[in-house]
């Protein structure tokens, strides 16, 4: 099939046969023991939930149904020769569990883009709001107005069956996936360019498409911006964001209402006992960093003279963003993709070299504390140098890309867990 619907249309009722016997032959196996720690601590280390996209493993991170990121790398088409995966594959995969070919993935592309329309209201619903608004209160509110076209509740309150629910929260899942750019271009172009919207191109792919919505252009920038939004796209249901959409989208509440909650878990800021939550770190990480450059007044910095302020920072109380994770031991499969497209995009830039140096640096230091568990980097060790080198300066603004990356991951679960 080239269209997605019709793939899945073969798929779904075989699936819900699989999860029917997994309950009718397994439903009373136990899955370890909840301890106080668990219930205190978020959940950490309890298997609680069905999660179909992806699994993460403590030591070799994330696979998207089965694939590392290097397979997705390899296996996965790209918009140009060489070029990173595209978001549109990992969706198909995601939903399917299938490699889709580059025409699949390009009628997707298409697809998405006929369902990229974003009604006036949801963008004044935004405009109610101060410009000073944090983004991703902006975001979210934009989501929340798109929820009242919501396929679902329509066929929900006409008395749809319980075997066809799928149907119409696969077309919200898609109808919100393909609007999200647009609402998070808005946001952005809002707060930080006067208000000077760019349309969508209709010769671009997703990733290309939010990338020249926000005003990038670069070509790397538009690779960078595929890469990003597959690596973020789902990271297990043990997340926050995850895991509210997954709760949220239980009682029947349509994918809007499950993925603007998810949103609002996304939003949170980071602190202490919370499991992988968001990228308050890639916020962190690149105001961090930024702050060793005042300090030093240079990027080109001594390794001793770094040692330094990692301990300063420390001693101060504070953690260092970008480094540890509530599930990975080892250093994230998420940081080393984006360190390889560094390497070979940008392997002079100074703010590179320096992330390049904190990882030499950071995990001894770490290790010596004796009390965390993952001294490695994680994902958002790296994104923000690499946003900030595109042009992307702003910060503040990182969430609402990591939430538009997420609207990939909770849309297959919310459509085949029902
Ligand atoms: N710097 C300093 N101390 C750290 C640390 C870091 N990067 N990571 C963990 N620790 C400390 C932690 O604060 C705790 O200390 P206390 O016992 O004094 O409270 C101790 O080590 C044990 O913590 P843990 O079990 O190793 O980690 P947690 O599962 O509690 O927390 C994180 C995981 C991600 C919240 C934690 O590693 C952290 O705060 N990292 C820095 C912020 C960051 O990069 N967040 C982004 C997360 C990212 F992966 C994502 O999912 N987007």
């Amino acid at each position: 099939n080239l269209d997605l619907y019709s793939e899945l249309k073969e798929l779904i009722p075989e699936y819900q046969e699989r999860v029917k016997k997994v309950k009718k032959d397994y439903g009373t196996v136990q899955l370890g023991n909840t301890t106080v720690d668990m219930v205190i601590g978020g959940m950490r280390g309890m298997t609680a939930l069905l999660w179909l996209g992806s699994s993460v493993d403590p030591d070799e991170g994330i696979r998207f149904r089965g694939m590392t990121i290097p397979d997705c790398q390899k296996k996965l088409p790209a918009a140009i020769p060489g070029g990173e995966p595209m978001p549109e594959a990992i969706l198909w995969l995601l939903l399917t569990g299938k490699i889709p070919s580059k025409q699949q993935v390009d009628s997707l592309s298409q697809e998405l883009r006929s369902r990229a329309t974003v009604p006036d209201y949801a963008f004044k619903t935004i405009d109610a709001l101060p410009v000073s608004a944090h983004p991703m209160t902006q975001f979210a509110t934009g989501v929340m107005a798109l929820q009242t076209q919501s396929e679902f509740q329509k066929a929900y309150e006409s008395g749809i069956s319980k075997s066809r629910y799928w149907e119409p929260t696969y077309e919200d899942c898609m109808n919100l996936i393909a609007r999200v750019p647009a609402v998070a271009a808005y946001v952005y172009r809002r707060i930080y360019k006067d208000g000077k919207i760019i349309p969508l191109d209709d010769s671009l792919d997703y990733g290309a498409n939010y990338s020249h919505m926000l005003g990038f252009d670069d070509p790397k920038m538009l690779d960078f911006m595929r890469l990003y939004i597959t690596i973020h796209s789902d990271h297990e249901g043990g997340n926050v964001s995850s895991h509210t959409a997954h709760l949220v989208a239980s009682p029947l509440s349509d994918p809007y209402l499950a993925f603007a909650a998810a949103l609002n878990g996304l939003a949170g800021p980071l602190h202490g006992l919370a499991n992988q939550v968001i990228n308050v770190g890639t916020l962190e990480v690149l105001r961090w960093i930024r702050s060793i450059v005042a300090e030093f007044g240079t990027p080109h910095i001594s390794t001793d003279q770094l040692k330094d302020y990692v301990y300063k920072t420390l001693n101060s109380g504070q953690v260092i963003p970008g480094y540890g994770h509530g599930v990975l031991r080892k250093t994230d499969p998420r940081y080393t993709c984006q360190r390889e497209f560094a390497l070979k995009h940008l392997p002079d830039d100074p703010l590179f070299l320096l992330v390049s140096k904190l990882k030499e640096v950071v995990p001894p230091i770490l290790t010596e504390l004796g009390k965390v568990k993952n001294p490695w980097p994680n994902v958002d060790a790296h994104s923000g140098v690499l946003l900030n080198y595109f042009g992307l300066t702003e910060e503040n603004y990182f969430t609402v890309l990591f939430g538009v990356s997420r609207s990939f991951g909770i849309a297959p679960q919310v459509c085949l867990a029902l």
